[in-house]
């Protein structure tokens, strides 16, 4: 978030490349260079033995990160909570687990992470609070409590039934009847997950003062849990049974709440900070109007589009994955932003199976398509997140019983469609092996010692059986090592402006086979060329610049051999 610059970050470049010394010169914002890395933390490392991750483990290794090169760390959340969604229900928004440690404790690491200059950027959640904060405990206890319209509280419908037909992302209704006041309260998630109403404007300014707080105390900024959710179609919540249910919650006063928290937390503010909203169900028309500079509402937004198209009716059932549809996607929104606004890039994140699984081949080209999708996607205009565990190509897991997995949001789906939906659990188990959140819960695979080097204690979710060939130690000693090829990317990102701000453009948007594309910049010019399939592929065409084997081959996945064939999985940037 820079709040003293309003340009676009391609505006911004520009007046600073173009600046004569006696002008003064303004830089592009830093996360436009910037690698973000995410940790999730139950899952990193655990320093004190009770089998789940934790900030000690965390410092441990803030040296591992430095090493990778990034720039800043998001912390998912480590905030007192019951853990029902493993943080995303919070109790108290100003304090930590003692699971994950202390407040003192996360001083150390913020102090420790500045030093090695890196930023922690923390989560926020704020669409929801945990059914256990004090202040969904006072405004369930009565219809006159001060708190009470702090929540989304409706009569039921006819027959008692929920005010409308909307459903939570975690199977069921979206509406709990609490029987204290025989009302419903909304829960866009699960029921200990409950909204909160951000009409009321004392709900927005307590929220305010605490993103201060967290920033006066020294953090770099938030990503943000759902945020375009925190304002509500007026149908969601006082419509008749609702003819929406599929759509987006997100109502139009979002951006009035992203400015003015803007004008409330950061526009006072020096230094640099980063805001980044999840947003599901955005359209690149609204990522315009989110991340453009001038509206000061937020610096960049994780959208969906590309991470659902393998999703069909249900997101347990995948479909048949094909690479036109994720570049054309891809290619779409840097079009899109490509002059106003700003893209993040994730193809990962503790919410979505791991990348070399669903879009590569984890088996016998592990490191070819782990390091294929690192080069396409880091070559991208936007700011890279990198998922813990994606720099060392982890991979899927396929728990062979369903009491094997922790995550609500598949527990939830396996009772409904087992008990309810009389689906064969064979097939429910197929689909949570394939899009099951724990595929990237698994705990980080540091070593090949008991439970991966990641506790000494049996691990709150057991870890992937690859571990002992697929971890931290094991790449690093690799001649092909997944973590090299990461650190050479966000080197690269840091040197290289046409990395950060060039022109994208997408060739053969058709092939099925083959993802490339250009980045230019002041007449300068970079082509990626990836061969996403087990088979060889011969790259033709007239945009194949005659200069080729004479070009510089910046970075490749294969020792290179020059030659015009690419091999399975073949990934390979070229400076013209
Ligand atoms: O996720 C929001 C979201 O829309 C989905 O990605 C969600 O995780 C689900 O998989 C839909 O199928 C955010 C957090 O990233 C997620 O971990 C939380 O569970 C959720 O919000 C609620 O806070």
């Amino acid at each position: 978030m820079t709040s003293v610059d309003s340009r676009t970050p391609a505006e911004s470049a520009e007046s600073a490349e173009n600046a004569r010394p006696d002008q003064p010169s303004v830089a592009a914002p830093w996360w436009t260079t910037a690698v973000v890395y995410q940790v999730y933390p139950r899952s990193f490392a655990d320093s004190d033995g009770d089998g789940v991750g934790d900030l000690g483990g965390v410092r441990a290794k803030l040296g591992y990160l430095a090493e990778l090169g990034v720039d800043a760390i998001w912390l998912s959340p480590v905030y007192p909570s019951p853990q029902h969604d493993n943080g995303y229900d919070i109790r108290d928004y100003q304090d930590i687990d003692p699971v994950f440690g202390s407040l003192a404790e996360f001083d150390l690491l913020l102090a420790e992470a500045h030093e090695l200059g890196l930023k922690i950027v923390m989560d926020l959640v704020v669409n929801h609070t945990s059914d256990e904060h004090p202040w969904f405990v006072e405004s369930r206890s009565s219809l006159d409590n001060p708190k009470r319209d702090w929540y989304w509280w409706r009569q039921p419908g006819a027959d008692g039934a929920e005010p409308n037909g909307w459903g939570s992302a975690f199977s069921g209704p979206a509406w709990t009847l609490d029987p204290t006041t025989d009302e419903y309260y909304l829960h866009l998630f699960a029921k200990q997950q409950p909204d909160l109403n951000w009409e009321n404007p004392e709900v927005r300014q307590a929220v305010y003062t605490m993103m201060n707080w967290w920033l006066d105390r020294g953090v770099d900024g938030f990503r943000m849990d759902v945020i375009n959710f925190i304002a509500k179609q007026p149908e969601l919540v006082s419509g008749p049974q609702a003819a929406t249910d599929g759509g987006s919650p997100m109502g139009a006063q979002i951006h009035d709440y992203l400015q003015e928290m803007h004008r409330a937390v950061f526009a006072g503010r020096t230094g640099e900070h980063l805001t980044v909203g999840e947003m599901p169900g955005v359209s690149i028309d609204d990522a315009v109007l989110f991340t453009d500079a001038a509206r000061a509402e937020v610096d960049m937004i994780f959208q969906f589009e590309h991470v659902s198209l393998d999703q069909g009716a249900h997101k347990f059932d995948p479909l048949p994955r094909r690479l036109p549809p994720l570049k054309q996607s891809l290619a779409r929104w840097q079009d899109g932003l490509a002059e106003t606004g700003w893209n993040s890039l994730y193809l990962n994140n503790h919410d979505q199976p791991r990348l070399v699984s669903r879009f590569g081949n984890d088996d016998e080209f592990r490191y070819e398509s782990a390091t294929l999708w690192a080069l396409v996607l880091h070559l991208h205009r936007g700011t890279p997140y990198i998922y813990q565990g994606e720099e060392i190509g982890m991979t899927n897991v396929r728990f062979e019983s369903i009491e094997h997995y922790r995550d609500i949001e598949s527990l939830n789906h396996y009772r409904e469609a087992v008990e309810q939906f009389d689906q064969s659990p064979a097939s429910v188990l197929a689909g949570v092996h394939a899009m099951g959140r724990d595929n990237a819960r698994t705990p980080m695979q540091w070593d090949d010692s008991a439970h991966a080097g990641f506790s000494t204690a049996t691990p709150w979710l057991a870890v992937n059986p690859n571990y002992p060939r697929i971890n931290v130690a094991a790449d690093r000693d690799a001649p092909r090592s997944v973590f090299a090829f990461y650190q050479r990317l966000i080197a690269l990102r840091h040197a290289d402006p046409v990395v950060a701000l060039g022109d994208f453009e997408l060739i053969e948007p058709d092939h099925e086979q083959l993802y490339a594309f250009t980045r230019s910049r002041n007449g300068q010019m970079l082509l990626v060329l990836a061969n996403a399939s087990d088979e060889p592929l011969t790259v033709q065409g007239e945009w194949l610049p005659d200069d080729i084997s004479g070009a510089e081959l910046v970075l490749g996945n294969y020792r290179g051999d020059g030659s015009a064939a690419l091999r399975p999985w073949d990934a390979r940037l070229y400076r013209f």
